[in-house]
């Protein structure tokens, strides 16, 4: 989609329940995104494709998440200039361990900026994916600043019995 800045991407459709919380946060930021489901070891002919393609179709910065032995992110890192943003989906044996030390321990000359292993990785790559957008666009970053602002209204002074 030509002109949308984020790319997210996935391993598989199983990890769209870990990922659809990027897309949430970009939805409440006002930023456009593609969400895709590109697969290094099944799909590997279209993450090559994506990953090559990617600057020049517009895309600013990418979103990864992955699960298990979780390439994706570094194998797109090494097809692309653009910024990548690792998430580690939270795998059943190994409770995203494996996945986050797949996706963080990249040797040194192409980078993944690595997240939290799940839902909150995938929300703090949203929000620092408009953060790296907002650099460059005012009303962006008057929306993040709105969005925080909101987060810190919404934390109450003291605790409550109430869940
Ligand atoms: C990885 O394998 C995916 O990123 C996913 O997290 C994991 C399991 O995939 P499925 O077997 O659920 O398709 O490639």
């Amino acid at each position: 989609m030509a002109g949308t800045p984020i790319a997210i991407i996935m391993g598989s459709q199983s990890d769209w329940a870990t990922m659809r919380h990027a897309a949430e946060t970009l939805e409440a930021l006002g930023i456009a995104y593609d969400a895709r489901i590109v697969s290094a070891h099944r799909t590997p002919d279209r993450l090559y494709a994506f990953a090559k393609k990617a600057k020049a179709d517009g895309f600013q910065v990418i979103i990864a998440g992955a699960g298990g032995a979780a390439h994706l992110p570094g194998m797109t890192a090494a097809m692309t200039p653009l910024p990548v943003f690792g998430v580690p989906v939270e795998s059943k044996a190994l409770s995203g361990q494996d996945s986050l030390l797949s996706i963080v321990q990249m040797p040194a000359g192409i980078p993944v900026g690595t997240l939290a292993i799940g839902r909150a990785g995938a929300v703090n790559a949203a929000l620092l994916a408009a953060a790296v957008l907002a650099l460059h666009d005012p009303a962006l970053a008057e929306r993040l600043d709105a969005w925080r602002a909101r987060q810190s209204d919404s934390v109450a002074e003291r605790p409550s019995d109430e869940s």
